[in-house]
């Protein structure tokens, strides 16, 4: 496969980078922190988008080696910003399953936060529901661990996959990600509002912040805080930036 040939030399030759999107209180503004999104700038190809080569990367396990890079890239930047005075709470990094289910995952996320000077509480893992289903009790374990070692833990796409409510009450992480999909047909749209209230209203019972994702209209920002979702992320504040751009926009807001 020719996407595999050039992927798996993208890491080494430098052709990806990250992005990184803000993060927001609905409420007053605040900045909780920005969400890393891979980019891949391929010579011949051009800009692949992730939607493409992801999948690519998971099938061939290239996504742990890429992943790798991305948790280390993403805490050296936040350093970076630190060290420079930008105001970024937290960087969250998209973990793919292969990563979560690496026996030594917990050691190589200590690691990486150690070699950037970062604290733990300055890195969020944003998990899939698949992660959950997969070894039911391997999987606690891991999600015990990265708690006690102090990193924020977020269900991304929520609503989407095949977990079960219960599995919500039995992992231990701090925030779910409200689907872009279900935000998408906000306001009007009865049957989107029903779904976001039962997320809302189910994370509150259970002690978990809702972060909804892809809100782009201030209506649907009005909606969901109305519908008591605190934290969004959307093109209605930023869309994922280069790290340059991304600074400027949270010593903006700031
Ligand atoms: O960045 P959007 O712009 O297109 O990202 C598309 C998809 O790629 C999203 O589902 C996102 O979760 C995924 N993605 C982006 N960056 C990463 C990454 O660093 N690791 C993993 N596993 N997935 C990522
Ligand atoms: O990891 P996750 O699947 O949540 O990836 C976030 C994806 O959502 C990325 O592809 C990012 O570019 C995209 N995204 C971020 N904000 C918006 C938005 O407001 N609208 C849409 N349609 N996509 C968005
Ligand atoms: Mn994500
Ligand atoms: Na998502």
């Amino acid at each position: 496969h020719a996407l595999h040939r050039a992927l798996s030399r993208a890491v080494e030759r430098g052709e990806l980078t990250l992005h990184y999107q803000p993060q927001v209180w609905l409420d007053h503004g605040g900045i909780v922190g920005v969400e890393a999104l891979l980019r891949w700038q391929h010579p011949e190809l051009g800009a692949v988008a992730p939607a493409e080569f992801i999948p690519v990367a998971e099938d061939s396990g290239l996504i742990v080696s890429i992943g790798e890079w991305v948790l280390q890239a993403a805490l050296h930047q936040l350093r970076r910003w630190r060290d420079e005075g930008v105001p970024c709470p937290r960087v969250a990094v998209n973990l793919s399953m292969a990563q979560f289910r690496q026996p030594d995952l917990v050691a190589r996320v200590r690691a990486a936060l150690q070699a950037a000077d970062v604290p733990p509480q300055g890195l969020e893992l944003e998990l899939t529901e698949g992660v959950l289903l997969h070894d039911a009790e391997a999987a606690q374990a891991t999600v015990r661990a990265l708690r006690a070692l102090g990193v924020h833990l977020s269900i991304d796409d929520f609503g989407t996959g095949y977990s079960s409510l219960a599995q919500l009450r039995r992992f231990a992480v701090q925030r779910i990600k409200i689907d872009r999909s279900f935000v998408a047909d906000l306001p009007h749209d009865a049957e989107a509002e029903a779904i976001v209230d039962l997320i809302v209203m189910l994370a509150q019972r259970l002690g978990l912040e809702t972060l909804a994702e892809g809100v782009e209209q201030p209506q649907q920002a009005q909606a969901l805080l109305a519908r008591g979702c605190r934290l969004a992320q959307g093109y209605a504040f930023a869309r994922p930036l280069p790290a340059a751009e991304c600074a400027r926009w949270l010593r903006a807001q700031a």
